[in-house]
């Protein structure tokens, strides 16, 4: 007896033992291809962090500074980088990237390797650095600091010799080891040529993959931050995305043949895929701006991203297996402007509300194939929120199923996927289906996954979701699936009305109802005066178009669209236009997007004759300028005639388009009633004293 009882549990024991052991004895699958880095993987979790273009183009209104502007010109009144980290901590982001020294070569630190830099400007009597106010900033908001330093260098009068390599190295060092932990270097690949050069003014020409002697400057950053990332065209530890319009391909690799790539690549459009047969990890990162430009422009106020914009890029960066680097051009007052802080507190909330309920957690999970049948590699664990733990296939199945069940019919409309990239990206192509009333129903089939893959679908009421991955490199290797049901994007509608009077409205998502009213009432969902919208209508009348959009389920409503109109351009003709004429039909369309613009030799004033068609009472003008990124021709001075003949015009208005080419919205003029059929708008000056006048839209007001 006393012999068994002691026995007892050492049996126990010893199978508890045997278990661990037999569990032990299933190995995981052996890494595929290249994996990442620790620096990397650690870099892959920050997923959003924030840009900033902030230097001298900020005080000269340009993007690309020649180098010949004076370090007195930088003179921010009221520079908050704390605002800068405030904001970018609001907004979700996890770090903040600073332009320390961009091409015109204006160190916004007080750098010992040149005289073009802060400590020469008005700013805070060159006693101040922007470099170590927002190194502290963002340790005060527990946010990651990354600098840019731009290679390229049109002020420095060595720039093309060795002895500006060494410069170049000089103030990395500078940077990297004044301002604490850098999460991030960033080098761009831009190398244009001519610049200011200490006042030679010439062009010089580098050999971009031997110049700046790439191996030496990447190893100071090793030395000196050694679990910094370098990010450049090729890297070496992430790559640019070889778009700067917000979008990853929906195929993404996050590796590549690293060798063939150098900065200012020729085919940097394989960039926005990766190579299949990779030699290196790369992956991705998405740099886009919030408005046009890189740099603050006040003419670009009106130009911020809109919500929906700013959603999709979310979804084609960071849904797409990227990093997404989001620019917000800091203004000439030293802040993140209220239009830009405000955007991005709409696309956190929206963002956040996507994500706000996860549905597979929990549920009940069974795959076609388990490793070795192991509970270590369970189809369980890509529902039990731990990020270390994995679905793993036998190194024979390349291909295999895994299904979540849930209780009852439940609303799904996104699927998040991740791999476990520690062991290299496998997966080459997968489908995603859904149980509806007891069939299978096909919602998508796609390519890649790598560290993170978002779809987005039409809402499935389901009581199954499967996820069949169809080819892989190797044994698959699945970290995390997550199910949610998003609300509609409920923003307000956009609208086009063409030349003859028919007008659109637009909202990203199908599933929502817009009303709209043309009486000036309040458009309802049931009332008599709004009307559901369907397809384009006709508005031949001036009136106030107001419009929403319902979310048929929730029944919440968008912020409303409120324009007045006036008449249709059915009629109208253009009889007379001073140069261009084959083009001055877009002035009419009702598309700002589109424009006239006249030819570059001739002299001002430039003129329009239109036949309105008919006698009407005019009260005013309205002029749409150039949208163009660079835009040409902006009328900056007019005059404006009209009369009941053609010969017997009298002029109604005359004057400037106040701070027009700063400022690209719609100008309105108004001017005492005159009743009249044609009318003449006259260009007396365009922008920069040029003589290319251009039109995007030409309206008139009537009463
Ligand atoms: C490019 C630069 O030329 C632009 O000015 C901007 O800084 C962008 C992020 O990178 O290479």
């Amino acid at each position: 007896m006393k012999n068994r009882r002691q026995f007892f549990p050492i049996f126990i024991l010893l199978s508890v033992l045997w278990g661990c052991v037999s569990e032990n004895e299933v190995a995981p699958p052996e890494p595929v291809g290249p994996v990442p880095s620790e620096r990397q993987l650690a870099w892959h979790d920050l997923q959003y962090y924030a840009f900033i273009h902030f230097n001298m183009n900020t005080f000269t209104n340009m993007e690309w500074g020649t180098g010949a502007e004076s370090p007195e010109q930088f003179d921010p009144k009221e520079l908050d980088t704390r605002q800068w980290a405030r904001v970018a901590k609001e907004a979700g982001m996890r770090g903040i990237i600073l332009t320390a020294k961009h091409h015109d070569g204006f160190c916004l630190w007080p750098t010992e390797t040149t005289e073009h830099s802060v400590k020469n400007s008005s700013w805070k009597n060159g006693e101040g650095d922007v470099v170590k106010e927002l190194a502290e900033a963002c340790k005060e908001y527990g946010l990651k600091f990354g600098i840019y330093l731009s290679p390229w260098d049109r002020n420095n009068e060595h720039y093309g010799d060795p002895e500006y390599v060494a410069i170049f190295h000089e103030q990395l060092r500078e940077l990297l080891t004044n301002y604490g932990p850098v999460f991030e270097v960033w080098f761009d690949g831009a190398n244009g040529g001519s610049g200011y050069y200490g006042g030679t003014n010439e062009t010089r020409k580098i050999d971009n993959k031997t110049y700046y002697e790439w191996d030496k400057t990447n190893a100071i950053v090793r030395e000196l931050q050694p679990d910094a990332v370098i990010f450049s065209d090729g890297g070496p530890d992430v790559r640019w995305v070889g778009t700067e319009e917000g979008w990853a391909d929906e195929t993404n690799w996050s590796i590549m043949r690293r060798d063939e790539i150098s900065p200012g690549w020729e085919r940097y459009v394989e960039l926005r895929s990766g190579h299949e047969d990779g030699t290196h990890w790369l992956p991705a990162e998405v740099n886009t701006s919030i408005r046009p430009g890189w740099y603050y422009h006040p003419g670009e106020d009106h130009q911020v991203k809109s919500l929906a914009r700013l959603v999709q890029t979310y979804y084609e960066s960071i849904g797409r297996n990227a990093n997404f680097l989001l620019n917000l051009p800091v203004d000439d007052r030293g802040l993140i402007h209220e239009k830009d802080a405000s955007q991005l507190m709409a696309l956190r909330e929206q963002i956040d509300k996507d994500f706000a309920d996860e549905l597979a957690h929990g549920k009940e999970v069974t795959a076609g194939n388990v490793r070795g049948e192991s509970s270590k590699f369970a189809a369980d664990n890509v529902n039990d929120q731990d990020p270390k733990t994995y679905w793993a296939t036998d190194d024979d199945v390349h291909s295999s199923t895994i299904t979540i069940g849930f209780d009852k019919p439940t609303e799904v409309n996104r699927i998040l996927l991740q791999e476990y990239i520690q062991l290299g990206q496998r997966v080459k192509r997968f489908k995603v289906q859904a149980e509806v009333e007891g069939k299978w129903n096909m919602i998508d089939e796609q390519t890649t996954i790598g560290y993170k893959r978002i779809l987005r679908f039409g809402t499935v009421k389901a009581t199954k979701i499967k996820v069949s991955v169809l080819d892989a490199k190797a044994a698959l290797a699945i970290s995390n699936i997550e199910l949610y049901k998003a609300p509609n994007l409920l923003v307000e509608p956009e609208f086009q009305r063409n030349r003859d009077g028919f007008v659109e409205l637009k909202v990203p998502e199908d599933d929502l109802e817009m009303y709209y009213s043309l009486d000036g009432s309040e458009p309802k969902k049931d009332s008599d005066n709004s009307v559901k919208y369907k397809d384009a209508f006709l508005m031949e009348q001036p009136g106030t178009l107001r419009a929403i959009a319902i979310d048929p389920e929730s029944g919440d409503q968008s912020s409303e669209l409120q324009k007045h109109l006036d008449i249709p351009k059915k009629n109208w003709k253009i009889l007379q236009v001073s140069s261009g004429s084959e083009k001055s039909e877009l002035m009419l369309d009702g598309d700002p997007s589109t424009y006239w613009i006249s030819e570059q030799e001739v002299t001002n004033p430039q003129e329009i004759l239109i036949d309105l068609g008919e006698v009407y009472d005019l009260e005013g003008f309205t002029y749409w300028p150039n949208q163009d990124r660079y835009p040409k021709g902006i009328v900056t001075h007019y005059e404006f005639l009209a009369g009941t003949s053609k010969e017997g015009l009298n002029t109604v208005a005359s004057g400037e388009f106040g701070n027009v080419v700063n400022n690209r919205i719609e100008q309105k003029v108004e001017f005492k009633k005159i009743s009249a059929r044609y009318i003449k708008f006259m260009a007396f000056k365009t922008q920069d004293e040029g003589h290319q006048a251009s039109i995007a839209e030409l309206h008139v007001i009537t009463n």
